[in-house]
């Protein structure tokens, strides 16, 4: 087996997956259902005009971060003839700035791409389970192949699959805050669907589902200094044990998911308690059965302050990550204009 299109990467795909449904090769996922009409339809939730960008500064949460093996952003001048390019003099009478950046690219306001998270599955029908991600693309031979080290990225499903798509189209934004509070409530398919009938919220295929929980005013808040035992208790997490809610994101047709907290699912943060279905049983629906696109820690109190206030939850999203070839996740800034 080769990564050429031409071979088969799988013989059987996971219960409940739509490998195959978007094309032997697709690497975009649920993606592709954004269509002109949809995307041209999603420009008539434009009303006033205003732009909300959905970034939390990408040096936030700050200090030791959310993750030890994710550090914050580090800024550095750029060297020209041996000399920093920090209010550098140029020629006669010119000054100039350059620099460079060290980004962990999941440290604060991101999308996953399908490249992070996979598990181990027997795609091939060898009787043996291999690591596998969504598609069948396998990790040995597509997925972060071979050692990673420094100028090696994924080498199938990267982000860059996802810039190349422009990630535009309908928002909606479900408002956890106005109904769980800004504490830590696990929220199954009947909390979620309580929500957003009482908001009036209507799902459409194509969709991108935003959730605000509170988690990012919080961060803000502890802006430098996050304090991590505290925001366990903050923000409401979807529940990712239900099955029907599972099957209801399955059903609904959206195309991504994305909350101002850590993960969209709760989880247990040190990555050791594993239930039935795994670690993250909502990333291994959304990014490796369905192809959905996960985005975490965007900024969104802004935004659902504007929509509670007009009684809103629909919207124009321009998200695309960079177009960063083999990054397994992406900063954004997403912009929402309402
Ligand atoms: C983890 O790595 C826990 O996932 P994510 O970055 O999607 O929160």
């Amino acid at each position: 087996m080769d990564s050429s299109s031409a071979v088969v990467r799988w013989v059987q795909r996971p219960e409940g997956s739509n490998w195959g449904d978007f094309g032997p090769d697709d690497q975009v996922g649920r993606m592709n259902l954004i269509t002109n009409t949809i995307r041209r339809a999603a420009m008539d939730e434009v009303v006033d005009g205003q732009a909300f960008a959905l970034s939390l500064p990408l040096d936030c949460p700050g200090g030791v971060g959310l993750a030890d093996s994710r550090l914050a952003p580090r800024l550095f001048s750029s060297v020209h003839e041996g000399h920093h390019m920090s209010n550098l003099p140029l020629g006669e009478s010119d000054v100039c700035n350059d620099d460079g950046v060290t980004l962990f690219t999941q440290y604060s306001t991101q999308w996953d791409s399908l490249a992070h998270w996979g598990r181990l599955f027997d795609a091939d029908g060898d009787g043996v389970a291999e690591p596998v991600f969504y598609n069948g693309y396998r990790a040995e031979l597509q997925v972060c192949a071979g050692t990673r080290s420094e100028g090696m990225g994924s080498q199938s499903l990267g982000i860059e699959n996802l810039a190349v798509t422009g990630v535009q189209g309908r928002g909606v934004l479900v408002n956890l805050v106005e109904a769980f509070g800004p504490g830590r409530t696990w929220v199954n398919l009947e909390r979620l669907k309580d929500a957003m009938s009482a908001q009036n919220v209507e799902v459409r295929q194509g969709d991108v589902l935003l959730l605000y929980t509170g988690f990012g005013d919080e961060l803000m808040r502890m802006y430098g200094a996050p304090d991590r035992i505290a925001l366990e208790k903050v923000g409401a997490v979807l529940d990712g044990s239900d099955n029907s809610l599972l099957e209801w994101i399955d059903q609904s047709g959206i195309v991504a998911i994305c909350s101002d907290n850590m993960a969209v699912e709760g989880f247990d943060p040190a990555l050791k308690r594993s239930g039935a279905k795994g670690l993250l049983p909502l990333h291994d629906l959304c990014l490796f059965r369905l192809g959905i696109h996960l985005g975490e820690l965007w900024w969104l109190t802004d935004l659902a302050t504007y929509l509670a206030e007009h009684r809103r939850h629909a919207f124009l999203l321009t998200a695309p990550p960079l177009r960063l070839p083999g990054a397994v996740g992406s900063p954004v800034t997403p912009v929402a204009t309402v």
